[in-house]
């Protein structure tokens, strides 16, 4: 079986699905400390702080692979920084170190693009650099794909890591991230109203499309191991845009969409971030490749969106 760590979150709430979809709804547990809405499945509620509730979950159910997307993202963890630090290391340490004494076979603990800092190049950021990040989520993360990559060359356990840009997604909502507004922006657009855009205008960042953030970290599961020569993580490049260059995209569709800027404190954690990613290495190593660019991610993302909010137009 399957367990899905986080399950409540941008990210697992969707991979859940893919899951089910692929080994069946009695092959995944969706675990989080509260079930996401109209959930079907085998959900357990479960505090991945406490190794113990972890390990029994994992003997309980024989997990032989474990998906760990619970973490307090770039934005909200400057909020109490020790409590993000103990939080994010303390459930990725329990991950590891329950994997191992419980022979589960394989691992995957997303890191992101938040590890880099002011020292890396902004533009395609390769896969080595300095790592200076400037969130405490972000140092969290280094800490992390160090950590992962000392049980693979200590213990030999098969933990693969994904460094996820900004990801875009109409299923759910991102929570407390820098990439927050890349999602919101596309909610307000499809109920008819402006949006005001916590970074300024001209701000590029790396972003993916859910779908895409997907079938990377599938793929990346389902290659041999014997290709996986990234035991840190993996940088993974979708798309990169600009709020300036998203809502001429959204303008497309709806002409009077209009954006206003108010940059806060995200936009210094913005500013510290890469603008676009080198994921070659990805590319080589597993065939990565990205399906999704800004019109058509834009396009799913206002069709689906309409059938939410606006049920009535898309079905007449
Ligand atoms: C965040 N969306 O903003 C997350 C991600 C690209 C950074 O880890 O914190």
């Amino acid at each position: 079986t399957i367990l899905v760590i986080g399950a409540s979150g941008q990210i697992g709430t969707v991979l859940v699905q893919h899951l089910q979809n692929q080994y069946g709804l009695n092959r995944v547990i969706a675990s989080d400390l509260r079930m996401p809405q109209a959930f079907s499945g085998i959900f357990e509620s479960l505090d991945a702080t406490k190794a113990d509730e972890l390990a029994a979950l994992v003997r309980r159910y024989r997990v032989t692979q474990i998906y760990h997307l619970a973490a307090i993202l770039s934005a909200n963890g400057e909020a109490n920084p020790i409590r993000t630090w103990e939080i994010n290391m303390q459930t990725a340490l329990n991950v590891l170190e329950v994997a191992r004494t419980q022979n589960v076979s394989k691992v995957f603990i997303p890191s992101s693009i938040a590890v880099f800092g002011p020292s890396a190049p902004a533009f395609d950021t390769p896969q080595q650099t300095q790592l200076d990040p400037t969130t405490v989520y972000g140092i969290s993360k280094v800490a992390a794909e160090n950590w992962m990559h000392y049980y693979h060359v200590k213990y030999g356990l098969d933990v693969r890591s994904l460094r996820y840009p900004g990801v875009i997604s109409y299923q759910s909502q991102p929570g407390g991230g820098t990439t927050d507004y890349a999602v919101a922006i596309y909610h307000q657009a499809v109920q008819g109203q402006d949006f005001t855009c916590f970074l300024s205008e001209n701000t590029r960042l790396p972003m993916i499309y859910m779908d895409d953030a997907i079938r990377a970290t599938l793929e990346l599961m389902e290659a041999e191991s014997s290709r996986i020569r990234v035991r840190t993580a993996y940088n993974l490049a979708g798309l990169s845009f600009t709020p300036a260059e998203i809502t001429a995209a959204i303008q497309k569709f709806f002409p009077n969409f209009r954006t206003q800027y108010a940059p806060d404190f995200r936009q210094q954690i913005a500013d510290s971030w890469p603008k676009t990613i080198d994921d070659q290495a990805a590319r080589n190593d597993w065939e990565w490749a990205p399906a999704f660019d800004l019109s058509r991610m834009t396009e799913e993302m206002i069709h689906h969106l309409s059938e939410y909010y606006q049920p009535s137009l898309t079905q007449a």
